[in-house]
């Protein structure tokens, strides 16, 4: 980190940084010579003029902190190269470098974020003084940070957009590097192909000399989709026509068409961090297109469809083909509906679930869900002489989660609401030796997850008042005036008797915290709301509404 701040090179901000890349690029010979740069996003991505002396010093020590990660990478990478120099091998390997597996990634939105569960739970505009608390522990275990999407959009030059964004260059085209000395001879040479990254599997087929298996234990394989690249190898066919013709990208309703250097694109219509709108109902139909001709269009600078209808329409056809023959459909624009959709696991319409053991590493999917919910947590306990402590029960972690747990023998639930805010329910008396009933009952005022049936996410996250009892007497109730609407720290899972990973309250305990009472039985009793008639009618009339005859909002009038 040191290392890098010495080197002051995003003090000029991000839109230097941009330009900056753009001519190293042109410099280096990696971008061709005519290729444009696409004008900043003011609207979307505040000029970095016009920020406060604060935001500065964020986001320069957000993105340092990228920066001596990627470093840390490279360095990381390296090892690896040197491990096969060192046992004489590296002349014969053929490595692969793809930097990043799409753009970079947005979700920090335009202000960054030190908590990324943030994000997912629709909090993507954390204020720069909230977040200044964060800043010397900025990149160390005690966040989860992201950048400010500026820095991301900066770092996908000399392309716009992001990560998610699959009809842009940005969010799609990435460098690759391929090292075999034996075999390629040009070393450092260009190449200029359009491929895709499902050509790497045919490219290491055909590199080793063997067939993909059309049978593997009994069972018929998939056909394999890619088309070697391995021909690009041979200096004689630096500049041959690339032999991957067509290509169809789609991420969460946004699309595109590669066809023989032309690309089909729908016109961005939410930037990433904006994921909790209402879904664009027909992403197949309801877009604007864009088409450029990437032979003589190296950024995606200049759209053409306005010229060009009659192809418009054939790369249209063509998605439309080819998304059939990929089980691309049914296309769904939903983002953060998708997260919170319940998938099929053992919890699914199981409503009570009992525990008589302690238990860690059940992963959230698999575990009750307790969000936008009423719901019980009842543990029967037996506390030694001496008194007990430890964690009952827990799921999330530093991020955000919950926890029920004895603290110098007092029981204690939290709720960990992003890092940001901690709500405690405490009993007044450690608890003595013998039999207790702990519960934690929790009544949610909201109408719950069913709304998403309606593109509508107003029955989650909604208030909800929590009371905790011991031995079936209340010790104290408190309103959360907002819960969680989305998830947990995903990383961490449900855990019984102790606590995996990190915790939920580093001021209270450190994991694991094994329980040292015994544990008898956890019940954890559901209650998930149900959509009245009237509700549904309600929900009905809103989506009509928001969706009738109105064309899409686009986040951005320029610069395409
Ligand atoms: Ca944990």
């Amino acid at each position: 980190m040191d290392k890098i701040r010495k080197m002051q090179l995003f003090d000029g901000g991000y839109q230097k940084l941009r330009e900056r890349i753009f001519e190293n690029q042109k410099r280096l010979g990696v971008i061709p010579q005519d290729a444009k740069l696409t004008p900043w996003p003011k609207d979307l991505l505040k000029p970095w003029d016009e920020l406060s002396a604060e935001a500065k010093k964020l986001f320069i020590r957000q993105v340092e902190i990228f920066a001596a990660y990627a470093a840390y990478n490279d360095h990381e990478i390296g090892r690896v190269i040197q491990a096969f120099e060192d046992l004489g091998r590296l002349d014969n390997t053929l490595i692969i470098y793809i930097n990043g597996d799409n753009g970079t990634s947005a979700e920090g939105g335009p202000l960054g974020t030190p908590n990324e569960v943030a994000f997912f739970n629709g909090l993507s505009e954390l204020p720069v003084d909230v977040q200044m608390k964060f800043y010397d522990v900025w990149g160390t275990e005690q966040t989860y940070n992201h950048m400010s999407a500026g820095w991301s959009w900066a770092f996908d030059t000399p392309f716009d957009w992001f990560k998610q964004n699959a009809s842009r260059l940005g969010g799609i085209n990435q460098n690759m590097v391929v090292s075999w000395p034996a075999r390629i001879k040009d070393k450092g040479a260009l190449r200029e192909q359009f491929i895709h990254v499902i050509d790497v599997v045919p490219t290491i087929l055909e590199a080793a000399g063997i067939q993909a298996p059309e049978m593997v234990d009994g069972i018929k394989q998939a056909p394999i989709e890619g088309t070697s690249f391995l021909y690009t190898f041979d200096a004689k066919n630096a500049k041959v026509p690339s032999r991957h013709k067509t290509q169809y990208f789609e991420m969460m309703g946004q699309w595109a068409l590669y066809d023989d250097g032309w690309l089909l694109s729908t016109k961005v219509n939410r930037a990433p961090w904006q994921a909790f709108g209402v879904a664009n109902p027909d992403p197949l139909n309801n877009q604007v297109f864009q088409l450029y001709d990437l032979t003589k269009d190296f950024s995606q600078a200049a759209d053409i469809a306005a010229q060009h209808p009659e192809k418009v329409a054939e790369l249209r056809k063509k998605f439309v083909a080819e998304a059939k023959k990929y089980q691309v459909f049914p296309l769904d624009a939903s983002v953060a509906a998708r997260i919170v959709a319940p998938r099929p696991n053992i919890t699914a319409g199981r409503t009570e679930f009992v525990y008589t053991r302690p238990m860690v590493g059940l992963p959230q999917g698999d575990s009750p869900f307790l969000l936008n919910a009423s719901y019980s947590i009842t543990a029967d306990i037996t506390v030694p002489e001496g008194g007990a402590e430890g964690m009952i029960l827990t799921s999330g972690g530093r991020f955000a989660g919950y926890g029920f747990y004895l603290l110098e023998g007092k029981p204690v639930f939290l709720w960990n609401l992003i890092d940001l805010k901690r709500v405690k329910w405490e009993g007044p008396d450690a608890l003595t030796p013998g039999s207790h009933t702990l519960e934690f009952d929790f009544k949610y005022d909201g109408l719950g997850v069913g709304t998403l049936a309606f593109n509508n996410l107003s029955g989650l996250g909604r208030s909800g008042t929590g009371t905790l009892k011991v031995d079936g007497k209340a010790v104290q109730t408190i309103k959360l005036e907002r819960t969680l609407p989305m998830i947990l720290q995903w990383d961490e899972s449900f855990d019984i008797g102790s606590d995996t990973l990190t915790g939920v309250n580093d001021s209270d305990y450190k994991p694991p915290f094994p329980l040292t009472a015994k544990l008898n039985k956890l019940t954890i009793k559901v209650d998930r709301p149900q959509l009245s008639e009237q509700d549904i009618k309600t929900l009905e009339k809103a989506e009509a509404e928001a969706l009738d005859g109105k064309p899409l909002r686009h986040v951005q009038p320029g610069p395409h």
